[in-house]
């Protein structure tokens, strides 16, 4: 796109497909300096009309049209950047369309592209009319057959989707391969994969009996890095049988893995692409935290097939649709293997540190959002994270059971069609006979809503009042709310730290300890009675919505909460908000040009640190949760708490805290390290998980005052450890500390680990993550090393995401954020849809200081003034300056 005019695309205009398309045979020429490929579409007209046909197509050379069997002159269609018009077609007709692309110059890495030597594709959201000619939308499903030829000795292995039907030699040295898709799929679905890989196979029995082969394809010396994800792959096939019923559908489920890969992962029907950081993982080549990430990932590309593929999306605004519902759903299978609490604490710091600012930012959209200039913009957070808190909403509201009747309904209502958001919640209200009307507003309002929570208790009624009020600031497009309904899931503490039982005014008995109180109005009270002491609520357990609460609660009650809440997910939060009270407070010493101090903070430091020794001095119980209980909130989570961000008070107010307790907590930090070293092999079992979950966090924290012997500690379990996880918290804490053994140590890993591309992000993303002063130096250094290449997306995240999005400390000056703007120019030409994502960083400019605004925005301006700008970078950079 060159132009500065952008076409936005809006929901409120969505027509359906006037064609259909019964079949399509696709047939690919793979080559060196060129790929033909044919397409042969059996189509009708669809509702009347005699309109022409219109079909997308971007970056496609023509070589031939053909109607009905006779060639079409070029007077008898139109075609320009976008699209391919004839303007008279009959009634029902075959298409055939050849077009020439060149998928090794395709740096985009969007339709068909090369990586690594080998062919593959990425459709969705609109690649593929990258491909071919079409009616580029996922309410046009059709069946495939895909014919693939390609030299046989550099491309023995020819996939793509459904079962393989064919295979040839053609006698010239190539051959090919046809696959037929028995499923009707939008065209996004559509994946061909060609080169030299070999693969693992292992075998699945569905519930039903039926036999399905399960194949990783990886490059040979990947052969043995493949077990981790093959087992996930079949967890999550019983998995989903068990809790959602579904079962797979194909004889045969392929996973690619490939180095080059603009997102995690990509749920093609039958032959899922992969980015090989959510394949590959050996215990001495992955962390606990990669193992962990395999398996949701493979997890949710395998639940897709249901919850995407079978039942897809009607337009592209209805994404959530198919991603928060399959977000919610891997979540929940990581919160059934892995732990429940953990996993709940992850993704609400997720949340609450990135998707609470892009819901309060220039970009802020409604999960189900009603315009966008360019599609690949709203791969987001919002659609993403906060869609699957809207379906876990609808979760509380009906119980798992009421859930599952509403799950069963939708895929057996909608199995075959395209359809919406409107849809899904329509099956959830008939299966359950509820009305869910105003709870909908969740999808069409954006904004994180804020609830302010107060309590009166009344001694001589027993009574206890909680008033909540709602409320939900402006965001762009949209100057007011309506109220949401809201499930606030709540508790009462007694003085001795016991659940009270809850019951209502008007209730005839108490009925449970925990309750969801469903909150519609602008504001609510609700009275418990039978409340005989003053008790401390247990505010919003589980998180059961996506808002900012407030209630004043004070340092004692915090610590009160933290002790004893029976709600997990709540103590550790109890455990936050406390820290959060003490950071506000060195924040503002910081700002006001003081220097810190603790002890002028009151009593909050002495609260703090008694409760942060007892939880140090837990013996037994989940030791994933303990090692969060020791961890201070996020540097970006406090952020989005502050009305003016100050990266570098925020940084080092928490520097010194975390350095305090370290220092009055040494013996005990030393202690939990000794006595959570690993015994016997290595395993991802949650116990084992947490031991050095536990370890490594009391070595994060001691590495953080300069006590005696750290380094040397480091330096020592980098040497010594048999597993990555160990490795690279060692590495980590060295990167952050000026020392000979950090040096060592970088390049002792480089020089094992430089044949490894994810092992070496790693090291990249660990220096550009270093509270280091000379870390931005080092990392324009790093960008000339061998190890990093700007046309590879998981370089760009490992050097450049890490350092603008997890090292405020470092990243924010003005020569930060040239370097940023810098990188976006150059990224814009390669790969729009990777530089319109670094962008996010600079468009949250108004959450900063006026001196910082002007350079944030000065960067915009620069940007936006380029001649030639990528739809993608212009959208969000334009909307970031509006
Ligand atoms: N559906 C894909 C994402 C495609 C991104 C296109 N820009 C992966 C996933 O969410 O499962
Ligand atoms: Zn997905």
């Amino acid at each position: 796109m060159s132009s500065t005019a952008l076409k936005t695309i809006y929901l409120k205009e969505y027509t359906q497909p006037p064609f259909v398309i019964d079949r399509v045979k696709l047939h690919f020429e793979l080559g060196e300096e060129q790929t033909v490929v044919t397409t042969t579409m059996t189509m009708r007209r669809d509702g009347g009309g005699d309109g022409a046909l219109r079909l997308d197509g971007r970056h496609l050379q023509l070589l031939l049209v053909k109607l009905d069997g006779r060639v079409l002159m070029a007077k008898q269609y139109e075609v320009d950047e976008e699209s391919l018009t004839i303007p008279m077609v009959p009634d029902s007709f075959v298409l055939e369309i050849q077009t020439l692309i060149k998928p090794q110059e395709n740096t985009s890495l969007d339709g068909l592209y090369k990586s690594s030597g080998n062919f593959c594709t990425q459709c969705e959201a609109q690649g593929f009319r990258k491909i071919t000619y079409y009616l580029d939308r996922p309410d046009v499903m059709t069946l495939f057959t895909t014919t693939i030829v390609a030299d046989k000795a550099k491309y023995p292995v020819l996939l793509s989707n459904g079962n393989l039907v064919a295979q040839s030699e053609l006698g010239d040295g190539r051959h090919s391969a046809t696959w037929q898709d028995p499923f009707k799929k939008p065209c996004y679905l559509f994946a061909l994969v060609a080169g030299q890989l070999e693969f693992v196979e292992d075998s699945f029995t569905t519930m039903s009996g039926r036999q399905v082969a399960l194949r990783i394809y990886v490059e040979r010396h990947n052969l043995d890095k493949c077990d981790h994800a093959m087992q996930s792959l079949k967890r999550a096939m019983r998995w989903d049988e068990q809790v959602y019923g579904r079962e797979y559908d194909l004889d045969i489920y392929m996973i690619v893995a490939v180095d080059d890969f603009n997102m995690g992962a990509m749920e093609n029907k039958g032959l899922n692409v992969f980015n090989s950081k959510y394949v590959l993982a050996r215990p001495d080549t992955a962390t606990d935290a990669d193992f962990i990430g395999i398996e949701s990932v493979i997890a949710h590309e395998y639940f897709h097939n249901w919850s995407g593929n079978r039942v897809t999306c009607r337009d592209w605004f209805q994404l959530s649709l198919k991603e928060g519902f399959t977000v919610f759903r891997d979540q929940e299978f990581t919160s059934d293997l892995f732990s429940r609490a953990v996993k709940r604490i992850d993704d609400v710091n997720r949340l609450r540190s990135y998707q609470f600012a892009e819901d309060g930012g220039p970009m802020s959209h409604p999960v189900r959002p009603e315009s966008y200039v360019e599609i690949n913009n709203f791969y987001t957070l919002t659609v993403y994270e906060k869609g699957a808190e809207v379906v876990r909403m609808i979760s509380h509201l009906v119980g798992a059971a009421g859930f599952r009747k509403g799950s069963d309904l939708y895929f057996e209502r909608h199995d075959g069609q395209a359809v919406t958001t409107e849809d899904f919640v329509q099956a959830m209200e008939d299966a359950n006979g509820i009305d869910l009307t105003q709870f909908k507003r969740w999808y069409g309002q954006s904004g994180t809503p804020r609830l302010d929570c107060s309590s009166a208790y009344d001694a001589a009624a027993q009574r206890l009042t909680l008033t909540i009020r709602q409320s939900c600031p402006p965001t762009p497009g949209q100057a007011t709310k309506l109220p949401f309904h809201i499930p606030v899931e709540i508790g009462l503490l007694a003085p001795d730290g016991a659940d009270c039982p809850l019951q209502l005014a008007g209730e005839a008995a108490a009925m449970g300890t925990s309750r969801v109180l469903e909150c519609k109005d602008e504001v609510q009270s609700f009275q418990f009675i039978n409340i005989a002491h003053p008790p401390v609520p247990s505010l919003l357990r589980q998180f059961s919505a996506p808002v900012k609460l407030n209630y004043p609660y004070s340092s004692e009650e915090l610590a009160f909460l933290m002790a004893h809440d029976s709600d997990p997910f709540n103590r550790w939060n109890a455990n936050q908000q406390l820290a959060l009270l003490l950071l506000h407070g060195l924040i503002e010493q910081k700002i006001n040009g003081g220097t810190f101090d603790l002890q002028a903070l009151g009593n909050g430091y002495s609260l703090y640190s008694e409760a942060f020794g007892q939880i140090l001095a837990e013996q037994g119980g989940d030791l994933n949760l303990k090692a969060m209980a020791m961890a201070l909130p996020t540097e970006n989570y406090i952020a989005e708490t502050l009305a003016v961000v100050d990266p570098i008070a925020i940084h080092e107010a928490r520097w010194l805290l975390r350095g305090a307790l370290s220092r009055d907590h040494e013996a005990l930090l030393c202690e939990n390290y000794e006595n959570h070293l690993e015994q016997g092999r290595y395993n991802v079992k949650p116990e084992s998980v947490g031991r050095r979950a536990v370890k490594n966090t009391a070595l994060g924290l001691l590495a953080s005052h300069d006590g005696s012997g750290i380094i040397e500690l480091c330096y020592s379990q980098f040497n010594s450890a048999d597993n990555m996880t160990d490795v690279m918290m060692a590495l980590r804490c060295l990167t952050d500390i000026q020392c000979d053994e950090r040096q060592q140590a970088l390049a002792q890993f480089y020089d094992k680990w430089q044949g490894e591309p994810l092992i070496v992000d790693k090291w990249l993303a660990l220096q550009a993550m270093s509270r280091l002063p000379t870390t931005l130096a080092d990392i324009k250094t790093l960008m000339n090393h061998p190890a990093f290449n700007i046309k590879n997306p998981n370089k760009v995240r490992a050097l450049i995401s890490s350092f603008v999005n997890g090292n405020a400390y470092r990243f924010h000056s003005a020569e930060g954020y040239t370097f940023l703007a810098d990188q976006i120019v150059i990224l814009d030409r390669l790969n729009p849809q990777v530089a319109a994502r670094l962008a996010a960083p600079l468009i949250q400019w108004r959450r900063y200081d006026e001196a910082r605004q002007l350079l944030m925005c000065a960067e915009l301006k620069r940007i936006l003034a380029l001649p030639t700008l990528s739809s993608d970078v212009r959208e969000v950079v334009s909307k970031g300056l509006a």
